[in-house]
């Protein structure tokens, strides 16, 4: 099974933490979006959106975190002979439901430095038009890609689209927070793949620099943050990448490729 994925997507950490959690081994290839490698035509044609994750067994291909979440369950549970292989529990689907109804772009983007963001955004649309130039047959689908670089620009700029994106997430942190007042993990007492979904949001948080404002200020998320980072599987898929030098090293590289880029006008 092959696995495309980075470090630092959001979707790719929930769907790293699931397959780690239930012991499935897959075959990891980063694919670093902020450098367009997502935009080359061996990925593009597998999955024209370009987005990460994609998880590809065989000539099954999934590329939306929510169908490969369930596709990691039914593995789980045929490679532990579960009595009954049926699939979330309502409080699952409902959890998975609300997390990823939550698109953490606008909001993490809003957190980064304009210099920066204007850059990778410039660089990214150049990106695509050398793309498209050097595969036609796939113009169609660079053209949605564009026009998505353009409109994430625009939507920046509108306080309602980041308002709205802001407000979702305290909303969705207030309830993750009644429901732990109640329950050790989000659906009960057992880690589920609804944890799986949420982790990854508490790391973009602290990733921001953000969890003096979001985490601490809730009693039962900030207990839940400390004990899930204990856990084996966080500190491989996310941890070693929030913290220290790898954190810097993957921002570093990623930002002078980027500038080196620009300024040689190489795409
Ligand atoms: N199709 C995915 C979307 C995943 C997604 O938005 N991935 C982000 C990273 S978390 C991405 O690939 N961004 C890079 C890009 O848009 O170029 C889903 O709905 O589950």
């Amino acid at each position: 099974m092959q696995l495309y994925h980075h470090p630092l997507s959001l979707d790719s950490q929930k769907v790293r933490l699931a397959l780690e959690e239930n012991g499935i081994d897959y075959t990891s290839n980063q694919i670093n979006p902020l450098t367009g490698k997502n935009m080359d035509p061996s990925f593009f044609r597998t999955n024209p959106t370009g987005k990460l994750p994609v998880l590809q067994n065989g000539s099954h291909i999934i590329f939306n975190t929510i169908e490969i979440m369930e596709y990691i369950e039914r593995i789980a549970a045929v490679s532990s002979r579960r009595e009954e292989p049926s699939l979330f529990s309502r409080e699952v689907t409902e959890w998975i439901h609300k997390i990823q109804g939550w698109n953490p772009k606008y909001f993490t983007l809003s957190h980064v430095p304009e210099k920066y963001r204007l850059d990778v955004s410039r660089f990214l649309r150049q990106v695509v038009i050398a793309r498209m130039a050097e595969s036609p047959d796939l113009a169609s689908a660079y053209h949605l890609r564009l026009r998505d670089e353009y409109d994430t620009e625009e939507k920046l700029k509108d306080p309602d689209e980041l308002k709205r994106s802001e407000e979702y997430l305290v909303r969705l942190l207030d309830e993750v927070d009644a429901q732990l007042g109640g329950t050790s993990y989000l659906a009960g007492e057992v880690l589920t793949m609804a944890d799986m979904m949420v982790i990854p949001v508490l790391a973009r948080l602290m990733l921001l620099k953000l969890e003096n404002e979001y985490i601490n200020t809730r009693p039962n998320v900030a207990k839940y943050w400390n004990m899930v980072q204990q856990r084996p599987s966080y500190k491989k898929v996310v941890g070693r990448y929030l913290h220290g030098w790898r954190k810097h090293k993957t921002l570093v590289k990623t930002w002078c490729f980027i500038r080196i880029r620009n300024l040689l006008r190489r795409y």
